[in-house]
């Protein structure tokens, strides 16, 4: 379709847009890092998602391209910040699966000043494991170069706790409907309490997403959660505004 024919043309013009979601750090209150989100914005239709985005990425056969893309940008415009925020990015099933994808992903990696370790490699549970152990050697690779791994999305979809015990990963974000009713509804805290136990239990970094509320914010802080985001304090926001609010939050 035109959409397809258009996103090639649109990585040139510099229509794609990155932006970064702070993360808390719920010791501290200051900002930790930032998750990268792109956005299409598009001419005529006005701004595309990345969801939708990367499904047209998709049928276009361009998810690689696209994704360097952003991947670059990020980089770009993280060039100036403190050396002690990190950066995620969330990873495509498809790139994971790709042999080459570790490699050509040190090597972008590599031309930047960013340090391996500074970097969070995001994958999606629900999408993620059409291929368990091919999934695990791709992680294992990429951690083997320093990039750390996170399990995104966790308890949306079928919470496979295999994918815990068998994924070598470094932290565990928490779907964001897992939120949903905490801390008033007595299930959905007794949840949350014993997915974020398991977490610290497998020694994961866990990461709240969608924290909207004072009292959310309170609970996950609260139950032990290590890193929080959400609209409560920071949108999706231009690199400028992480490092104003990187100076100014506590
Ligand atoms: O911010 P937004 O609601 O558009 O994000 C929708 C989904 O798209 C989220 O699940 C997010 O993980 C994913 N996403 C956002 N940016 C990127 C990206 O650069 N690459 C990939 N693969 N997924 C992304
Ligand atoms: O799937 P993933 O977790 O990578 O995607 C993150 C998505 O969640 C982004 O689209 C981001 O805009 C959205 N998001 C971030 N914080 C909040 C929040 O507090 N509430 C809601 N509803 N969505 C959020
Ligand atoms: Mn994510
Ligand atoms: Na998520």
């Amino acid at each position: 379709g035109a959409l397809e024919a258009d996103l090639l043309s649109a990585l040139d013009r510099r229509e794609i847009e990155v932006l970064f979601q702070p993360q808390f750090a719920s010791s501290t209150g200051a900002v930790a890092g930032a998750e990268v989100l792109a956005r299409w914005r598009h001419p005529t239709l006005g701004e595309i998602g990345a969801r939708d985005l990367f499904a047209i990425a998709e049928r276009a056969a361009l998810v690689a391209p696209l994704s360097r893309h952003v991947v670059a940008r990020a980089l770009e415009d993280a060039a100036i910040w403190p050396a002690e925020l990190t950066l995620s990015l969330n990873i495509t099933p498809e790139e994971l699966g790709d042999p080459r994808f570790a490699a050509d992903f040190a090597a972008l990696i590599g031309r930047s000043e960013i340090a391996p370790g500074r970097l969070m490699l995001e994958i999606t549970e629900d999408l993620l494991l059409r291929n368990l152990k091919q999934a695990g050697e791709a992680l294992a690779a990429l951690r083997k170069l320093g990039f750390r791994t996170a399990l995104d999305d966790f308890g949306a979809g079928f919470c496979n706790f295999r994918y815990l015990r068998e994924l070598p990963l470094d932290a565990l974000k928490l779907d964001k409907t897992m939120l949903e009713g905490v801390p008033r509804d007595a299930i959905a805290l007794a949840v949350l309490r014993a997915i974020v136990q398991l977490g610290k239990a497998l020694e994961l970094d866990v990461y709240a997403e969608g924290v909207e509320s004072e009292i959310q914010r309170a609970a996950v802080v609260s139950e032990g959660c290590d890193y929080w985001q959400g609209f409560l304090r920071a949108q999706p926001m231009k690199s400028d505004a992480v490092l104003e609010l990187a100076r100014t939050a506590r």
